[in-house]
C-alpha cells in the first residue's frame, strides 16, 4: 500500500512552496517531498546498524550481541559509518577551497579572465597572520604566497596545520594534548577513509578521536581558506539589502539561478550578467534583461555580497524550475538534486553543469576554467537567453521577503565600534549584563523527513523571544530571511526587551546572516574573538552560546557539527542521529552516541547531541546559556531587567521622586 502523502501545508510552512507543491501535484510532476513520502527511510542504516565496508555483507546487527562477518561490533560499526560521512562532508568542503587557493593563485599570477583581488585588506591581514611579509609589496605578491601557503596545507603531511594558529592559544594546546591537531587537510581525510576500510581501526573511541582530527581540517582548515579566499577575491561580505523567495523570478526576464557551492562561477555570471552586450543580447530575445537569482549557499556567496536575490533554500530547488520560468539553472558542485534533469525534461529549463568534478546525465555540459572565467559566463548567459524563446506557461509564486544580510566577522566587529573603535566589547558587555542572554548559530540544511523550514524558523523565533542573539548561515539563513526575521524591524517585535535594545542600538536585524556554509567558519572566528575579548571565559567552551542544526541532511554537517564541538561548542542536531541504534533491539549500541555526547564534552568542552523535538531543542539551548552564564559568575538572565531605552526611560524616571529614580537606576534604596 502506497504511503501516505502529506498535504503542501504539512510538507512546508512557506507559502511559495505551498502554492508550488499545489502545482506540482496538478502536473502529476514527483518532489523531494513526495519521494521521501514514498520512501520510507531504511531504519538500520538510519541508526548506522548497517555495514557495507565489505562484500561479505552488507551486515544489517539487528540482535542484541550481533556482529557482522568479520566480528565488527555495532560499536565498530556506528562509529565507521560517522567517521566515514564526517570525513565526506569535511573533503567536500575543503575541496572547494582547495579550488579557491588554486584561484588566488592563479589571479596573482595574472592567468585568469574577470578577476581581480577586491579586498586588498583582508588579503593583507590574512598574511600578515602567518608572518608572510606585506610591507611594500605588491598584492598580487603578497596573494602568490598565501596562495602557495594554503595550496600546500592540503598535502602537507606533518606538522600541524598553519591555521590552527587562529584558535585561542589554550584550544590550540588542548588539540596538542589530545593528538588531534591536523597535520594536513587530505592527510586526515586520506586516513580517515584507510581507517575504516575492513580490519582496521576497531575501537570506536578511538575512531571517534580520527573523526574530530579530519573535522578540525575542514574547520580550520578547508572551510576557512574556503572563505577567506572568497573575501579576498570578491569582497569580504558588509549588510546590503536582497530578497529571497521564489518570487524574485521575473516574468519579464530570462531567469538564471545559480545552484551549488562555488562562487568562482556566480561572480563571473554576476559580472557577465551586467555588461552591456549581455543585456542587449537578453533585448534582442525579447526579455527586459538577466535576472540571476541563486539556490543553496551559491545563493548565500553573492546575496551576501551582491545582493543578487536567492531564489530559494535547498528544498525549493526543484520548484524553481516548476515555475516554467527558468532558462537555466546553472550548477556546480553539492546539494545539487539528480531530479533536476528529469523535472527540467518537462520545461524549457536547461540544467547546465559546469564543474570538472560533476556531470549529470542528460544535462549540458559547459565546463567553467577560471582562465577563460568572463568568456565562459558569458556563453552560458547567452544560452539561457537563447532558450527564453522556448519558454512555455510560466507560475511564479508572488512572493519575496526583503532581508539585509553580509555580516562577516570583520563587519560585526566593525558594527559594535565604527572605525574609531571596532571591538567585540560591546557584544561581550551585552552578554555579560544579560540584555544578550546568550547566542545561538542556527545553521544548516532543510530535510524533507522534516516540515521545510519550520524546525529553523521556530527554533529561531522562540530563542529571540528568550533574548538569544541568532546568527546563520546556508539553508536555514534563507529560512528566516524568507520569514522577515533578517530585518531591523524583526528586532523590534520579535525579540525579548534586552536583544531590542542591542538591535534598536546598532540598527542591526537580530538574526544575522553570516554567508554560506563554508562561512560557519566565521562563527569559529567570532566566538575566539569573544574569548579573546575578554570576560566570557577565555575559550569558546565558556562562552553562553550554542550551534543548531534542526534540519541537517548532508554529510557536510555533520562535519561542521564535529568541528564546532572539537572548538568547544554545544552542537544540537534535529532530526535522527545516525548512531541511535534503537535500545529495543539492539540494547548495548549507545557507545558512539555516548562518545560524540559526554565523551566529547570531557574531552573538549562541547558536545554533539540529536534531540527531534524543537521544544527540547530550545529548552536544551537556554539550559546550556544558563549554565555557562553560572559558570562564568555572570547574573542570573532576568526578562524584566532591561528593554526600555533611550527615551521612554528617561520620560519614566523623571516622573519619580529623586530616592525612587536613584533606586531605580542602581538599584539600591536611597540613604
Ligand atoms: Ni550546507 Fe550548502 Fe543547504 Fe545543507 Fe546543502 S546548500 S553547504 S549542505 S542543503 S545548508
Amino acid at each position: 500500500m502506497a504511503k501516505k502523502r502529506r498535504t503542501p501545508e504539512e510538507a512546508s510552512i512557506d507559502s511559495s512552496t505551498q502554492e508550488m507543491l499545489v502545482l506540482a501535484e496538478g502536473l502529476g510532476i514527483g518532489t523531494a517531498f513526495t519521494r521521501a513520502d514514498d520512501m520510507a527511510a531504511c531504519p538500520i542504516g538510519a541508526d548506522g546498524l548497517c555495514c557495507k565496508i565489505c562484500s561479505m555483507g552488507p551486515c544489517r546487527i539487528t540482535k542484541d550481541g550481533q556482529t557482522g562477518v568479520c566480528g565488527a561490533t555495532v560499536d565498530t560499526i556506528q562509529a565507521r559509518n560517522l567517521v566515514r560521512a564526517i570525513s565526506a562532508g569535511a573533503a567536500a568542503h575543503s575541496d572547494h577551497g582547495r579550488d579557491m587557493a588554486f584561484t588566488l593563485k592563479a589571479v596573482a599570477n595574472d592567468e585568469t579572465e574577470g578577476y581581480a583581488i577586491r579586498d586588498i585588506a583582508k588579503l593583507r591581514t590574512t598574511a600578515a597572520i602567518y608572518d608572510i611579509p606585506i610591507e611594500d609589496r605588491a598584492p598580487k605578491e603578497i596573494a602568490n604566497d598565501l596562495a602557495d601557503l594554503y595550496i600546500a596545507q592540503f598535502g602537507q603531511q606533518k606538522g600541524e596545520l598553519a591555521l590552527v594558529k587562529r584558535a585561542t592559544k589554550k584550544r590550540q594546546k588542548l588539540w596538542k594534548e589530545k593528538g588531534v591537531t591536523p597535520r594536513g587537510i587530505d592527510r586526515e581525510v586520506v586516513e580517515a577513509l584507510h581507517r575504516t576500510h575492513i580490519g582496521d581501526d576497531q575501537d570506536a573511541e578511538h575512531l571517534m578521536q580520527h573523526a574530530i582530527r579530519t573535522a578540525l581540517a575542514d574547520g580550520w582548515g578547508g572551510s576557512m581558506i574556503g572563505t577567506d579566499v572568497s573575501d579576498i577575491l570578491f569582497g569580504t561580505p558588509a549588510p546590503v539589502l536582497g530578497q529571497a523567495n521564489l518570487g524574485v523570478l521575473r516574468e519579464d526576464m530570462v531567469n538564471v539561478v545559480v545552484h551549488g557551492h562555488e562562487p568562482t562561477l556566480s561572480e563571473m555570471i554576476v559580472a557577465a550578467s551586467q555588461t552591456p552586450e549581455i543585456i542587449e543580447y537578453a533585448k534582442e530575445a525579447g526579455a527586459q534583461g538577466v535576472q540571476l537569482s541563486g539556490i543553496c549557499c551559491t545563493a548565500n556567496e553573492i546575496l551576501m555580497r551582491q545582493g543578487i536575490p536567492a531564489a530559494g533554500n535547498f528544498l525549493q530547488q526543484e520548484l524553481a524550475i516548476l515555475t516554467g520560468a527558468v532558462e537555466a539553472m546553472v550548477v556546480d558542485v553539492q546539494c545539487i538534486m539528480q531530479a533536476l534533469v528529469g523535472l527540467a525534461d518537462n520545461f524549457h529549463t536547461d540544467i547546465i553543469t559546469t564543474s570538472k568534478k560533476v556531470k549529470i546525465k542528460g544535462a549540458t555540459h559547459i565546463e567553467f576554467n577560471e582562465h577563460k572565467a568572463l568568456t565562459i559566463a558569458k556563453d552560458i548567459l547567452r544560452h539561457a537567453i537563447d532558450n527564453f524563446k522556448n519558454r512555455g506557461k510560466v507560475h511564479i509564486p508572488d512572493d519575496r521577503t526583503d532581508l539585509v544580510p553580509g555580516f562577516s566577522h570583520e563587519y560585526i566587529n566593525y558594527m559594535l565600534g565604527g572605525s574609531y573603535r571596532a571591538s567585540f566589547r560591546p557584544l561581550n558587555d551585552a552578554v555579560m549584563s544579560g540584555r544578550i542572554r546568550g547566542i545561538a548559530a542556527v545553521v544548516g540544511c532543510n530535510n524533507p523527513r522534516s516540515q521545510h523550514d519550520q524546525l529553523h524558523t521556530y527554533v529561531t523565533k522562540e530563542l529571540l523571544k528568550q533574548d538569544v542573539l541568532v546568527v546563520e548561515t546556508g539553508c536555514g539563513s534563507i529560512a528566516c530571511a524568507k520569514e522577515g526575521l533578517l530585518l531591523g524591524e524583526a528586532g523590534l517585535d520579535q525579540v525579548g526587551p534586552g536583544l531590542r535594545e542591542i538591535c534598536e542600538t546598532i540598527g542591526i536585524p537580530p538574526v544575522l546572516h553570516m554567508g554560506s556554509c563554508v562561512d560557519n567558519t566565521r562563527i569559529l572566528t567570532v566566538l575566539t574573538q569573544i574569548a579573546q575579548e575578554g570576560g566570557l571565559g577565555e575559550d569558546v567552551e565558556e562562552i553562553p552560546a550554542v550551534g543548531l542544526a534542526p534540519e541537517w541532511m548532508s554529510e557536510k554537517a555533520l562535519s561542521i557539527g564535529t568541528y564546532c564541538v572539537a572548538s568547544g561548542a554545544y552542537v544540537i542536531f534535529g532530526g535522527s542521529s545516525p548512531v541511535s541504534g534503537k535500545p529495543t533491539r539492539v540494547p548495548d549500541s549507545d557507545l558512539v552516541t555516548r562518545i560524540i555526547s559526554e565523551g566529547w564534552e570531557e574531552d573538549y568542552g562541547g558536545k554533539l547531541e540529536f534531540i527531534p523535538d524543537a521544544d527540547d531543542m530550545i529548552q536544551a539551548t537556554l539550559e546550556h546559556i544558563d549554565k555557562k552564564r553560572a559558570d562564568l559568575g555572570l547574573p542570573e538572565y532576568d526578562p524584566d531587567k532591561y528593554g526600555q531605552s533611550g527615551d521612554a526611560r528617561m520620560t519614566e524616571l523623571e516622573s519619580l521622586p529623586l530616592a525612587e529614580r536613584r533606586e531605580s537606576i542602581y538599584g539600591v534604596a536611597a540613604d
